[in-house]
């Protein structure tokens, strides 16, 4: 994405460059990224930027969280894991033997997610194989935003919104906890130092620059690397009445806070607390998302037929009878495969009669959508104390009609949908920021992205 940013103006673009898939790989050793295709493909995007726009002051880069690359020298070692994998279940237990949960919390404040960072480390260890994985080659750990600042520029850090998302950075220090990876065994010198959003990460390496035909002085700034983090910059809300739903693959829901709240009731219903931009807290739960429905169309369509999602959802929308509503925070539904045959399962144990057609899943999902969204977002309230008001969903599902009327009327609040590229958005104006084209708090950044992207309107009632 190219942004164009002027504030004083009140002009705020983006313009669509490149996009290109980025699924998992099965290979011996499990579920990976392919991270040198992902690679490839973004380079190619970003010469492409240079070519269309020979002023580009800035690049900055997010992505999906948790996930990591391993290097030694310069060299990476193997594709990085992709967390859908199933080899962090049997770790979990190993971890908690050392740190209880109720201790992990108290430290990191972070929701049991089986592939947070620390999970897939004590994983890596364990290797089926005997090995250490490559943990013990290894003398750097990058997460995957930073692995690619790394190939820009030569710079190895850790931006500390995606670092929070590893489970150990501490929720009240932003640093890594030392004391805490030594007991879990890991290697401290595998981790960068911490660098925050805005920070300058410097220039590309001059055979990079050379290569993607890059302007003089283009450099690599530091933003809320972890996708939700930019997304939740862009979230034209008032955070003191509003809750927001970061809606992708995943449904991140939940507020924004000025300090972390680890209490015991928290903790019980599984509450996040990672870090934000500029010092804030993102207060919030992982609710499993479009997944539900991406991978169902991916199930119906393995033997090469195409369907259309805007006719599914048109088809769903148009289903009269009641649908099931099933718990979409099930963790059956986390592991890519059949879905649909997941959701059937759910229902049976429920004594639920189970959708029948394609129409009735789609709609069965988008409802159980809904319903653990409203449902996430009065527990957030309950739990930070935030009045909400009114709840924005941005991200693709802020394009889903259907979702997002639903999800307005199962919780009587207004929903407020768009923008849909948020994150691009959020990663853009830090960077804006940085570079002297915008100034101000969060709440100033958010004032130019309601007026540049005026939300859609849903109301409680409406019908
Ligand atoms: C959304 C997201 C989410 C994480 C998950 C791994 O893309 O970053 O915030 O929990 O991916």
């Amino acid at each position: 994405m190219l942004g164009r940013v002027d504030q004083r103006a009140g002009t705020l673009d983006l313009e669509h460059v490149a996009r290109f898939p980025n699924g998992p790989v099965r290979l011996a050793s499990g579920l990976h990224w392919d991270f040198t295709g992902l690679y490839r493909d973004l380079t190619a995007g970003l010469a492409d930027a240079f070519r269309r726009e020979t002023s580009v002051a800035s690049i900055g880069i997010d992505s999906w969280a948790v996930d990591y690359g391993l290097l030694r020298g310069d060299r990476l070692l193997g594709e990085p894991f992709h967390y859908r994998d199933e080899r962090n279940a049997a770790a979990v237990d190993g971890v908690h033997a050392i740190a209880p949960f109720a201790e992990l919390y108290r430290r990191n404040g972070l929701q049991f997610l089986p592939f947070n960072t620390v999970y897939q480390l004590a994983a890596e260890r364990a290797a089926p194989d005997g090995s250490d994985g490559c943990l013990g080659l290894a003398d750097s750990l990058l997460l995957v935003p930073d692995l690619i600042a790394f190939q820009l520029t030569g710079r190895r850090v850790a931006e500390r919104t995606n670092a929070s998302t590893t489970g150990l950075v501490g929720v009240h220090t932003g640093e890594w906890d030392d004391e805490l990876i030594e007991r879990l065994g890991f290697p401290a010198s595998v981790f960068a130092p911490i660098v925050a959003p805005g920070d300058s990460l410097g220039a590309l390496r001059p055979a990079v620059a050379a290569q993607l035909g890059a302007p003089a002085g283009v450099e690599v700034v530091a933003v809320g690397s972890h996708d939700t983090a930019s997304a939740v910059v862009a979230v034209p809300m008032n955070p003191e009445s509003a809750a927001y739903i970061s809606c992708g693959t995943w449904g991140l829901v939940g507020v924004e806070l000025e300090h972390p709240v680890t209490t015991d009731a928290a903790r019980d219903a599984n509450f996040t607390n990672e870090a934000g931009v500029d010092g804030r807290v993102r207060f919030l739960h992982n609710v499993m998302g479009l997944w539900l429905l991406s991978e169902s169309v991916r199930w119906w369509e393995r033997d090469g037929e195409a369907i259309d999602l805007t006719q599914l959802l048109a088809a769903a929308a148009s289903v009269t009878a009641p649908v099931a509503v099933f718990d979409a925070d099930d963790a059956r539904f986390m592991a890519p495969g059949d879905l649909p045959g997941r959701i059937a399962e759910w229902c049976a144990e429920h004594g639920v009669p189970a959708p029948q057609t394609r129409a009735e899943f789609a709609r069965s999902i988008i409802e159980s959508l809904a319903e653990a969204f409203a449902a996430t977002v009065r527990q957030a309230s309950v739990l930070s104390g935030v009045d909400v008001e009114t709840i924005h969903v941005v991200g693709g599902g802020a394009l889903n009609e259907l979702l997002c009327r639903r999800t307005a009327e199962r919780s009587g609040l207004p929903v407020l949908a768009g923008p849909v590229e948020a994150t691009a958005i959020g990663n853009v104006l830090v960077q804006a920021r940085a570079q002297g084209f915008a100034s101000g708090s969060l709440e100033d950044l958010r004032a130019l992205v309601a007026s540049a992207f005026a939300p859609r309107r849903y109301e409680p009632s409406a019908r």
